[in-house]
């Protein structure tokens, strides 16, 4: 993959050192950047061929990864890897001030795809379903050896206070090592209220800030940064690809469950084997390298 040097008008535009520490502190960052709106209405043109069937690049195995499909009575669709399989959405996802902010906030001079997922989060149904649950994107990640990895949240659209927009809590990334709180994680679970009682009562000072952003912005957060987001509650959908960037030294590490057994994520399942037989975290088909300074 040809990655393009990032320019010095565009370097302007990345995170400052004081904003990197900020981000360290409080887990989430919004760019310096406004995307091109062209890029955006490409990738939406994009999203919606992929939804239709069409497909620009081979990706052939799906095991253990989200796929959904088009389903009335669901209201959230979830897709992953679509960079790798629509041209438009890969435009968008590895654009250059993408990655280089996510780089610079990781404090690496690389990074590497490690996942993505487009979400549509229809208006909801009379049940009022449409939430995802509180986690952090480390929880689902315990064979990865980094704890700097990256997501960036691009909105496809603007996103209101009513559409469900992404939901960080402010310096949850410093939480890591609690353990108590990884019994609240599920990004289907509806019920957003049973972490947020456990949250009066055991952290009573925390702060919600929602990701209420024109379309071109992006917020970035660490990998255990916890958030969630509420149903859409407007009449129109609700679409962003979360791009999930590993820095230069993530690695596969063998992780286990409490009865023993080895922990398989499903990018486990499709990626390309090391001699030893362990997942390989630089996989050129399926974790590009997208960026370098
Ligand atoms: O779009 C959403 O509401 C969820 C996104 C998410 O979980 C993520 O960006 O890690």
């Amino acid at each position: 993959m040809h990655i393009r040097k990032i320019s010095a008008r565009e370097m302007e535009m990345l995170p400052t050192e004081d904003q990197v520490l900020e981000y360290e502190k409080k887990g989430w960052f919004v760019g310096n950047f406004l995307l091109p709106e062209e890029i955006i209405d490409k990738a939406i043109k994009g999203a919606k061929d992929f939804y239709n069937g069409l497909r620009d690049y081979d990706f052939s195995e799906f095991t253990g990864i989200a796929n959904d499909d088009l389903d009335d009575t669901v209201v959230i669709r979830n897709n992953e890897f679509v960079t790798l399989q629509k041209r438009e959405l890969q435009a968008l996802g590895f654009h250059q001030l993408i990655s280089a902010t996510a780089a610079k906030l990781a404090r690496t001079d690389e990074i590497r795809l490690f996942a993505d997922s487009l979400i549509n989060k229809c208006p909801a149904n009379a049940k009022k379903e449409g939430a995802v649950g509180w986690h952090s994107d480390k929880a689902y990640w315990p064979t990865c050896t980094s704890q700097n990895m990256v997501t960036a949240w691009i909105p496809l659209q603007d996103v209101t206070m009513d559409m469900g927009p992404l939901l960080y809590i402010d310096q949850s990334n410093q939480w890591k090592d609690e353990k108590e709180l990884k019994s609240f994680y599920s990004f289907n679970n509806q019920d957003l209220s049973l972490f947020e009682n456990y949250l009066s009562k055991n952290k009573s000072n925390h702060i919600k800030s929602p990701m209420v952003l024109r379309k071109g912005q992006v917020s970035f957060h660490n990998c255990n940064t916890i958030h969630a987001s509420y149903p859409n509650v407007s009449n129109t959908n609700r679409m962003a690809l979360a791009m999930h960037f590993q820095d230069k030294s993530n690695e596969y590490q063998k992780a286990f469950k409490d009865n023993g057994d080895l922990i398989v994520i499903g990018y486990d399942q499709i990626c390309e084997k090391d001699s030893d037989g362990n997942p390989n975290y630089s996989d050129k088909k399926l974790f590009p390298k997208i960026f370098k300074f």
